[in-house]
């Protein structure tokens, strides 16, 4: 039976096996969590994207998959990316959500993984509100069966932080 924490704090700085990145489907980093992970995990982040998209992901990783690199520098071994949908009031895209989490914890079991720290996607740049945002993540992981045995859910202020503990309580 895993484990759901929430935990406030920076995602680069956690020691897991696995941290989850809030990518793009170029793949080659961005802001918030994504810039975050490639600056302290350094190039070797960016050059085992580069060798993706050079062959499995010419296109792009889609939106709701999920692909592992290395975690370079980071106190993790492996960095998962997966892209979450851009918030939109006129269209469903929940599933492509907590299509993110299913992808990224099939990821980690292929890799071994045992620990797994997820940010809370979608709800910076994408726009995604908050408390949904964290519905989602909360369901999905509890439903979704893996060998993976504490999911930490890494919240970088107060707000995300308490809607995480909302949902897990
Ligand atoms: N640790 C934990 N959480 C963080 C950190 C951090 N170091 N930095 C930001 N957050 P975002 P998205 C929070 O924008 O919405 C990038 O440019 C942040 O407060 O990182 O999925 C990518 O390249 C927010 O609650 O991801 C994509 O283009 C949450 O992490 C796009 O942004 C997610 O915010 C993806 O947007």
């Amino acid at each position: 039976m895993k484990e759901l924490t929430p935990v406030k704090g920076d995602i680069t700085e956690q020691a897991v096996d696995a941290v989850v990145n809030a990518a793009n489907s170029s793949l080659l980093g961005g802001g918030g969590v994504d810039g975050a992970i490639h600056r302290q995990g350094g190039p070797d982040i960016l050059a085992a994207c580069r060798d993706l998209r050079a062959s499995r992901y010419g296109q792009g990783l889609p939106t709701g998959e999920a692909v592992a690199t290395t975690a370079g520098r980071l106190a993790a071994r492996w960095v998962i990316h997966t892209v979450g949908p851009v918030w939109s009031a006129s269209e469903d895209r929940s599933d492509l959500l907590a299509s993110c989490h299913r992808a990224s914890l099939r990821v980690a079991d292929e890799l071994g993984a045992r620990t797994v720290a997820f940010p809370a996607i979608s709800t910076g740049v994408y726009r995604w509100p908050m408390d949904d945002a964290a519905r989602i993540a909360v369901e999905t992981v509890r439903n979704t069966p893996t060998a993976v045995e504490e999911v930490r859910f890494v919240l970088f202020d107060d707000r995300a932080y308490e809607a995480f503990v909302r949902q897990l309580d």
